[in-house]
């Protein structure tokens, strides 16, 4: 077994590093302090070929592969997590879902476009009483002629309101459960999609997350994504993809507090001597990296087995648990080395520490992923 990177990954992921601190990593705190859209930075990134990860190279995509993918968004997000979660819900959420699930005309029609960044995706299954219980969702789907009209409330919705292209998932069956969702690609200059109430949140603040109204939505049956009624296995098997980018987002966040700990730890002295010098401290920092470390491996590890074709839901569960407690744990402990300077926002582990807590809560809460891996085991 080599756990070395090949060159043509060691150099993608040096590149995306160079990017993240050259152009993420200086506009962070400002997006943060004044809860801005990250909308330059996301158009930087496309710049990268960020925003085509996901897309096969005869749609002018970057192909990168969920590996790739995952070592980009692990750099961006030491870089900036608001925009780490754009380029991740729109490369693992909608991308995928069209190269994944999409026809021949559904992929010619959006992935051009969402690769270059032209279009901007947005994925949207939650709601007020649908979250870690996706498939009680009420958001109603109803056939008229040739086209479905989409109705309801959908929150939670991660740049709901500068994105181009929405996947909804709404209910066209009422009585089949999880055997009665759709999922629909709509346009969002579509007559009848509304973004509402943008959230005041803890962390990601350049990333808005809004309320959506689906207002008598129209949209027509070639936009249906995959089979009718299929769409909560859809919706599950992008999010399966999807934590690994949110686990390799925490490992990014992670990687940030074990290089600013580091720092201020041999900066910092206290009782004649830097901090680095204190067992304390020094434990602080062992425990920080041996958890990134584990973390890093078991993404790495579900990102190769989905680019593999093998099954990879559990691993990425896995992967997606260590890597978010992990990125709290490092959080935690880099305010804690930097004491009370941790505390004020002149240094940037606040900011860290608010935006890992995230991490453990979206794209499937930490007790959800115990849910999904234990189950595998106890069936
Ligand atoms: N991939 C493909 N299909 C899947 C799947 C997956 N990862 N997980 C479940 N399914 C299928 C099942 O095989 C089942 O199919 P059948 O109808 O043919 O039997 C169907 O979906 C229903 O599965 P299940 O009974 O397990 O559904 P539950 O309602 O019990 O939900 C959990 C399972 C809790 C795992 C799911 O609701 C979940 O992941 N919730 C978290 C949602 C989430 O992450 N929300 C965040 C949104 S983005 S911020």
């Amino acid at each position: 077994m080599d756990f070395d990177l090949p060159e043509d990954l060691q150099m993608l992921q040096q590149a995306a590093r160079e990017f993240a601190e050259n152009e993420l990593a200086p506009r962070a705190a400002e997006a943060d302090k004044e809860e801005s859209w990250v909308g330059e930075q996301v158009r930087l990134c496309a710049e990268m070929g960020f925003l085509g990860m996901a897309v096969p190279e005869q749609y002018g995509g970057s192909e990168l592969g969920t590996l790739g993918s995952s070592l980009v968004l692990m750099e961006l997000n030491k870089g900036c997590a608001s925009t780490g979660t754009t380029v991740s819900v729109h490369n693992s959420l909608t991308c995928e879902s069209i190269v994944r699930f999409g026809n021949d005309e559904q992929k010619q029609r959006y992935l051009p476009k969402l690769a270059t960044g032209e279009m901007l995706g947005a994925y949207c299954l939650s709601e007020a009483g649908s979250g870690s219980d996706a498939g009680s969702l009420v958001c109603r789907a109803t056939p008229d002629g040739d086209d479905w009209i989409l109705d309801g409330t959908k929150l939670w919705i991660s740049h709901g309101n500068q994105a181009d292209l929405a996947v909804i998932f709404a209910r066209s069956d009422a009585d089949a459960g999880t055997r009665g969702i759709t999922a629909f690609l709509v346009d969002t200059s579509s007559e009848g999609y509304k973004p509402g109430k943008k959230e005041r949140k803890m962390g990601l603040r350049g990333s808005p997350t809004v309320e959506l109204q689906l207002d008598n939505l129209r949209v027509p049956a070639a936009n249906v994504l995959g089979e009718v009624n299929d769409g909560f296995k859809i919706a599950m098997a992008l999010l399966d993809g999807g934590r690994i980018g949110i686990a390799s987002q925490a490992i990014g966040i992670a990687d940030a507090c074990l290089a600013a700990s580091v720092k201020y730890a041999g900066e910092r002295e206290q009782f004649g001597k830097p901090l680095a010098a204190f067992g304390a401290i020094q434990e602080k920092i062992a425990d920080m990296a041996t958890y990134i470390e584990g973390a890093r491996l078991l993404t790495l590890r579900a990102a190769t087995l989905k680019d593999g074709g093998k099954p990879y839901g559990r691993e990425a569960s896995m992967a997606k648990l260590q890597a978010s407690r992990g990125a709290n744990y490092c959080a935690k402990e880099a305010v804690q080395i930097h004491g009370g300077a941790g505390y004020t926002r002149d240094f940037p582990v606040e900011r860290y520490f608010r935006d890992a807590r995230i991490t453990e809560i979206y794209e499937g809460t930490t007790e959800i992923q115990t849910l999904v891996i234990a189950r595998t085991y106890l069936r």
